[in-house]
């Protein structure tokens, strides 16, 4: 089968697994949170990674299904982990749906996660398509004790002043901004990250910078303020991640 035939059958034929990647506080050491970073293992096309299979997932609205999926392995793991929260990041069709609340609760239920050891991520883009609707939604998580961050900060069209009126608990920093730090330490990127840092702090959000390759870019980013980080410097998404015992 083609790539499409092939994905109309992956979920039945258990061809779908998470992969997870550790959010570190680099003071005190400890994991934080973990990724759930979806894979698609083919029997005909081999192992297979979101940006080839999520924009077709999308278009045939199997998203839906799968995204429900995802979030019922990720909270089964993380019932597991004993503590260490799990993100799952959400997509445009499933953030629309107006049972995606629904599908969250039963994924809690069903594996015994607390509310609180799950954290949603969503982007700006999705966020700003009614602007409305988010903020009911985000209070309908709130309400839950389900954490909700904003992934690729930084990068799409939000208004600052949605961040203090949108019930967040923190911002994802993109990975954009951690490469550009490199490149220029003094240079406007940094400014804009002490800017994050400062704003964060004052709103109350969580920080997280993405996309960490290097000991020099966590250095930059502990000197800037950065607590909270994720990226192949720390750790690749794997299979069978599990945190680290105490
Ligand atoms: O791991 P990376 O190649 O793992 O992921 C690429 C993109 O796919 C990222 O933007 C990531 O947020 C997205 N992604 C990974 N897993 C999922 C998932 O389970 N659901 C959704 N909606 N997006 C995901
Ligand atoms: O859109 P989102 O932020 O969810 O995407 C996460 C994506 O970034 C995944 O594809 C993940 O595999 C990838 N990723 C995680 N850490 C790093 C990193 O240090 N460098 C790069 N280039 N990608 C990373
Ligand atoms: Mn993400
Ligand atoms: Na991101």
């Amino acid at each position: 089968a083609g790539l499409e035939g092939a994905l109309a059958r992956a979920l039945e034929r258990g061809e779908f697994e998470l992969h997870f990647q550790p959010m570190i506080d680099v003071r005190s050491r400890q994991v934080v949170c973990a990724e759930a970073l979806l894979r698609w293992r083919s029997a005909e096309h081999g192992l297979q990674s979101p940006g080839i299979f999520m924009p077709i997932l999308e278009r045939s609205g199997q998203i839906v299904e799968v995204g429900a999926w995802v979030l019922q392995a990720a909270c089964a793991q993380a019932a597991r982990w004993g503590g260490t929260r799990v993100a799952v990041n959400l997509s445009a069709q499933q953030f629309a749906r107006s049972d995606l609340r629904g599908v969250v609760r039963a994924a809690l239920q069903g594996s015994g996660l607390e509310p609180s050891c799950l954290e949603l991520e969503i982007t700006e883009s999705l966020m700003m398509q009614s602007p409305e609707r988010a903020a009911r939604v985000l209070s309908e998580f709130q309400a839950d004790g389900v954490r909700v961050m904003l992934d690729d900060f930084g990068t799409g069209y939000s208004s600052l002043g949605y961040l203090a009126r949108f019930p967040l608990s923190g911002l994802k920093i993109d990975r954009g901004f951690v490469t550009a730090l490199q490149e220029q330490p003094g240079g406007r990127d940094a400014a804009i990250v002490r800017a994050m840092v400062g704003l964060s702090r004052d709103l109350g959000l969580e920080l997280v910078a993405e996309g960490v390759e290097t000991l020099r870019q966590a250095d930059l980013l502990a000197a800037l303020g950065v607590q909270v980080m994720q990226g192949y410097y720390f750790a690749r998404p794997t299979a069978n991640w599990q945190p680290p015992r105490a």
